[in-house]
Order: C-alpha cells, then sequence, then structure tokens
C-alpha cells in the first residue's frame, strides 16, 4: 500500500478524472514568472507573426482586438503541482490568426515570444483545430498583468509553462528550437497526463 494518490482519491470521482498524476487542485489562481511583470501599454503593443526571421503579420492592439473572438473553459496545470478546473477564456483562436493573415502553416513548430524576453516552443498541431488561443480575457475580464496581459498565449492541454504570458510574436521554426523552461531542464513537449516534467521524462 502506497499514499500515492491519495490526495486524488479525496476528491470526487468525476473530479479526479479530471486532475492527472501528481497534480492537486487549487482554488486560487497563483502566479508564477520568471522576472518582474512587465508594463505594457496598448499604444505600445503589437502582435507579429514571424515564418523563420520574416515578420508576415502585425497587429496593433485595436487591430488585433477587432479580430474575431472565441470564448473557452478548461482546466489548466502547472507544472509545480497545481490543477485549476473550469478556467474562463476569451481571444483569438490561432486558427483564426493564421487565417486573417492568410498564413499556412510552413513548418511543424513555433517558438512563441514575449514581452519579458520569455520564449517557449509548441508544435503547430498543438495550438491549431480550436485547441489553443491569444487569450485576452479572463474570466470576462482584460488579463491583469500578472496573469499575461495585455495578452497571453493559452494552450491548456500542456503544462501551463506553455501558456506564455505577455506574449508578442508567434514564430515559425524548422526545427522544434527549446525555449526558456526547455533549455532549463523541463520537457520540451510537457503533456501532463503523461507527466512529462523534466527534459528525460519519457
Ligand atoms: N512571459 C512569461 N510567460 C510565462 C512565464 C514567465 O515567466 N514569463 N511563466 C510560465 C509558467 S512556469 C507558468 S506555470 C505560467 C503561470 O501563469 P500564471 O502566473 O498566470 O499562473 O505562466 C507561464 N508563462
Ligand atoms: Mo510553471
Amino acid at each position: 500500500m502506497t499514499t500515492r494518490g491519495f490526495s486524488g482519491r479525496r476528491q470526487p470521482p468525476e473530479l479526479a478524472d479530471r486532475i492527472p498524476p501528481g497534480q492537486s487542485l487549487t482554488e486560487g489562481f497563483p502566479v508564477l514568472s520568471a522576472g518582474p511583470t512587465p508594463r505594457i501599454r496598448p499604444k505600445d503593443w503589437s502582435f507579429t507573426l514571424k515564418i523563420g526571421p520574416k515578420p508576415v503579420a502585425r497587429w496593433s492592439w485595436d487591430e488585433f482586438n477587432a479580430l474575431p473572438q472565441t470564448k473557452m473553459t478548461r482546466d489548466i496545470h502547472c507544472v509545480t503541482t497545481w490543477s485549476k478546473l473550469d478556467t474562463r477564456w476569451q481571444g483569438v483562436l490561432i486558427d483564426d490568426l493564421l487565417a486573417e493573415a492568410g498564413v499556412e502553416p510552413p513548418t511543424d513548430f513555433i517558438l512563441a515570444h514575449s514581452y519579458d524576453g520569455y520564449s517557449t516552443n509548441v508544435p503547430v498541431k498543438d495550438l491549431t483545430g480550436g485547441k489553443a488561443m491569444i487569450a485576452l480575457l479572463y474570466d470576462g475580464m482584460p488579463i491583469t498583468p500578472d496573469h499575461g496581459g495585455p495578452a497571453r498565449l493559452l494552450v491548456p492541454h500542456l503544462y501551463f509553462w506553455k501558456s506564455a504570458k505577455w506574449v508578442n510574436s508567434l514564430q515559425f521554426t524548422e526545427r522544434n528550437e527549446p525555449g526558456f523552461w526547455e533549455l532549463r531542464g523541463y520537457h520540451i513537449y510537457g503533456d501532463p497526463w503523461r507527466e512529462q516534467r523534466y527534459t528525460d521524462d519519457p
């Protein structure tokens, strides 16, 4: 008899099914940032889509907010072991962003970049098909600066470090280039259901 999974069994079964191995529920919304929170005024904000080094589309804050927006309610899972259920977001699906830019994915990988110098890599197939968005609202309100406002990437089915806060660019890359945490010992893909926390996890 081991105690592993014990806290999971204290949850009602229908909730336990939604909590990946090694995770526990939180009711709060912890803030996890590698550095200080950047403050970006709407007039200074822009978002760029790049293919390698080449910018192929750019939106100002007003232009970006005029793009079609979608609502998403999803469970999120941080590698520091908290999970939060039914978080509510609204923003621009990556599908809609690519369609607006008239871009067919030219490579299989994307590196997301942020105003704080952060980056994280995600396969294109994990961003398209309604799976991910550039979120502008959390719980019906503008995302607070600590949680990544004005805009953050949301890739809820991967560990939450993939959801880059203060995002300002998506860059198609030829190879699956590791980002900030992926270069510092975290898993290249980060599936919470396979517990892909660290580089050497299968
Ligand atoms: N730009 C940027 N995005 C980031 C981070 C960061 O330090 N900088 N931290 C990541 C990590 S490790 C996690 S768990 C989540 C935390 O998001 P939250 O602070 O909204 O909970 O943001 C991710 N996105
Ligand atoms: Mo994290």
